[in-house]
């Protein structure tokens, strides 16, 4: 295991038992064999504290959304990008999201701020518009103008003053001032913009910019590299998600079927006041394991062995990634045990190697080796090829079709990873992080191994120099499983990493932990039905 991974374990352990009887523990359980899950349970339904769902961390309190920061920061990118934008004329603007209405109905559709703006603003409400001018550094936020029958039904709108205390900006107006503003303030200026979609005044559109590769760019580049605030922001969502994902380890007896390992996760995420989940969240079973974005979550659990949850949740806007597998049973099969093994290994040998300047693709193929290596002790590749010759013909990607992580942040696969979705390489088409590795980059560490009959035929059975490295007879032996991933979200450090989950993958444990909760009556869990 990582050396600052062990670390952390023994120090957290420690803080923990020396909180028992001190005070209340903060968050949820960071699970150590040596203290013994049921010690700890015990222990924690005696002295359990209730999920605050407002709670913000200590850390973060008294600070906005440092959205100004974040403004300079595409300016520089800009600037050092192109000369053709001077600071002296050049601005970026971009109206946000506005609540869309559901088709022949009367409700709107679930609004979701626009990533871009709400960088550069960190303003969450519909209907708002940005301006930040490189001259003068002035950022002007613009608030829908007040709709009083809107006020009838949904109280007073915030007020410009309480914008101004509430977001990092230096001057707010509502957008009834935008074009007296634009014709005044911004003659011979260009204002850059991502897209109109949301601009509803013709004379703005004209002076707008809109879709220049080089604000893209900029804005990409900015959100490449987390702030603290944006670190902190994530270690929020990670630690809702690990909780979350104790949850649904520990309560087999009341998930009968996969919807309700996603009820499960999704309530424990609400309740610690995550308002979404970053994506539809992956909750399989048995072969349905081997399906690599399966969203119906519709099985029943009986009769399989196998269950793996991709599940992430959001807090204010950033997000989490998280994928955890267990034995239903509480004790893995040897097959399953063999390959989570396989795939633990492929993600603490990567884990190891993470820090600014190693390369993401190198990573991915080191990932692919311990596969191989892995899968030809086990006999699924034969013997008498070489790990190298495997590796050469593309095999193992028939297992392990995706790439090994990808940035996260505003969005779970965040911008700025360059990947190439054409490239003729299986191995790296499905890449989302094609770059070297930056400090203050957030990835995803996660590999997989899958067995499925689909990825089999497309990937394996269409070349037969790939075919021909594989045991089929010893091969399905393992098809039942459906696979296995192990997905954790890792800030790159200045000479390493920190993987912000603490929900343990130790197989041991997870047995332990999914035996304890299958040892429970359902109804000692909070259910009416
Ligand atoms: C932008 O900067 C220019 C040049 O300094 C200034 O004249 C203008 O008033 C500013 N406009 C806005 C909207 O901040
Ligand atoms: C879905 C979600 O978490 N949205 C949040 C985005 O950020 C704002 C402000 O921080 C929150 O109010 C939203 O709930
Ligand atoms: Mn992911």
């Amino acid at each position: 295991m990582h050396i600052g991974l062990t670390v952390t374990l023994i120090l957290c352990c420690a803080l923990s038992l020396y909180s028992f009887g001190k005070r209340r523990r903060r968050s949820g359980y960071l699970l150590n064999k040596k203290v013994g899950f049921s010690h700890i349970d015990k222990k924690m339904a005696a002295e359990r504290k209730v999920a605050d769902g407002n709670e913000i961390p200590k850390v973060l309190e008294g600070h906005k959304y440092p959205a100004k920061a974040h403004n300079l920061k595409v300016k520089e990118h800009l600037l050092t990008r192109n000369q053709k934008w001077p600071a002296k004329s050049t601005a970026i603007f971009i109206a946000g999201e506005e609540l869309e209405g559901v088709k022949y109905c009367d409700i709107s559709k679930e609004f979701r701020q626009n990533r871009y703006f709400y960088y550069l603003s960190g303003v969450n409400l519909p209907g708002c518009a940005i301006l930040f001018n490189f001259s003068t550094e002035k950022l002007t936020l613009f608030l829908p103008n007040v709709d009083w029958d809107d006020v009838i039904w949904s109280g007073m709108p915030i007020s410009l003053e309480e914008a101004a205390k509430e977001f990092d900006v230096d001057e707010v107006h509502y957008t009834d001032k935008l074009e007296e503003i634009f014709g005044r303030e911004l003659e011979g200026f260009t204002v850059l913009t991502t897209d109109l979609d949301n601009v509803h005044s013709q004379e703005i559109s004209q002076i707008l910019t809109p879709s220049e590769e080089d604000l893209f760019h900029a804005l990409d580049e900015s959100r490449l590299i987390k702030d603290w605030y944006e670190i902190e922001t994530i270690r929020k969502a990670c630690e809702i998600s690990d909780n979350s994902h104790l949850a649904v380890m520990r309560a087999l007896p009341i998930e009968l079927s996969e919807i309700q390992i996603q009820a499960e996760f999704s309530y424990h995420a609400t309740r610690q006041g995550a308002r979404a989940l970053g994506y539809d969240p992956i909750c399989c079973s048995g072969p349905a394991c081997g399906t690599l974005h399966y969203v119906k979550n519709s099985e029943k659990l009986a009769g399989k062995s196998s269950v793996l949850i991709d599940a992430g949740a959001e807090w204010r806007n950033y997000t989490s990634d998280v994928t955890r597998c267990f034995p239903i049973s509480g004790k893995f099969t040897r097959e399953h045990r063999e390959i989570y093994e396989t795939v633990r290994d492929m993600q603490n040998q990567v884990m190891k190697k993470i820090k600014p300047g190693a390369h993401w693709e190198s990573l991915h193929i080191l990932s692919h080796k311990i596969l191989i290596r892995n899968l030809l002790k086990l006999g699924i590749f034969k013997k008498r090829f070489s790990e190298e010759e495997i590796l050469q013909r593309r095999a193992s990607c028939a297992f392990y079709p995706h790439g090994l992580g990808h940035l996260m942040g505003l969005d779970v696969h965040d911008v700025g990873g360059k990947p190439n979705y054409e490239d003729p390489d299986p191995y790296f088409r499905y890449l989302r992080l094609r770059r070297p590795l930056q400090e203050n980059m957030v990835v995803t560490n996660e590999p997989g191994c899958y067995f499925n009959e689909f990825l089999i035929n497309e990937f394996l059975n269409k070349y037969p120099e790939r075919a021909e490295v594989v045991d089929s007879e010893v091969l399905k032996k393992y098809m039942y499983i459906g696979g296995v991933r192990i997905e954790d979200d890792i800030l790159v450090t200045r000479d390493g990493c920190q993987n912000l989950n603490k929900i343990t993958s130790d197989p041991d444990e997870i047995e332990r932990i999914v035996s304890e909760g299958l040892s429970k009556a359902a109804s000692q869990f909070h259910i009416v039905i």
